[in-house]
């Protein structure tokens, strides 16, 4: 290639730290939405909002809004919901830019599964199977979850078999 040339299409500092969150081509994933702290309901329906307006991500799908008993956790009944979205995040990027929602409305990590005003979790990226001390997708308890699991088979039938959702039935969990 011409020196002029290269230079020319030599990547700024910013479009190469961008580069290395972003993905070329967008992928499906699923969040899961939480909450029974406060006001939960307001924070998942805010929480929806807040991840459409992240950048480089485009909102598919919600499932409704759905309460659920705690399970391996104390506190109050859960607001839970899913959401799919197409995005050109990596899946680190998107769960940094989960973490920044949660943090705004008021997310503490006091112990684990503590009542919590909102919890966003990345359930699935595409087909990516991934385990790092930050992240583990699929995520590991999901197909154990009815409160997944129901929101889920909403906006996503396919992805969610009777048998699972049978193998999990006996979980209390109501649409809202
Ligand atoms: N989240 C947990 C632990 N237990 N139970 C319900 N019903 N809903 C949740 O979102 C939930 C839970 C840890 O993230
Ligand atoms: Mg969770
Ligand atoms: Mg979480």
């Amino acid at each position: 290639m011409h020196r002029a040339n290269a230079a020319a299409s030599a990547a700024t500092p910013v479009q190469t730290a961008l580069k290395v969150k972003t993905m070329r081509e967008p992928v499906l994933a699923y969040i899961g939405l939480g909450a029974n702290l406060g006001d939960a309901r307001g924070a998942v329906l805010s929480a929806m909002e807040a991840i459409s307006d992240l950048d480089l991500l485009v909102l598919t799908r919600k499932s409704a809004l759905y309460g659920s008993a705690p399970i391996d956790a104390g506190g109050a009944d859960y607001v839970n919901a899913v959401v799919q979205v197409q995005t050109r995040l990596k899946p680190h990027a998107l769960l940094e830019q989960l973490q920044g929602i949660e943090r705004v409305a008021g997310r503490s990590r006091s112990f684990r599964n503590a009542p919590r005003t909102l919890d966003l979790d990345v359930l699935l990226y595409g087909q990516l199977e991934l385990s790092d001390t930050l992240l583990v997708l699929p995520h590991p308890r999901m197909w154990q979850r009815a409160f997944v699991l129901r929101p889920l088979s909403d906006i996503a039938p396919e992805l969610v078999s009777a048998a699972q959702l049978q193998a999990v039935a006996e979980q209390s969990v109501w649409v809202l």
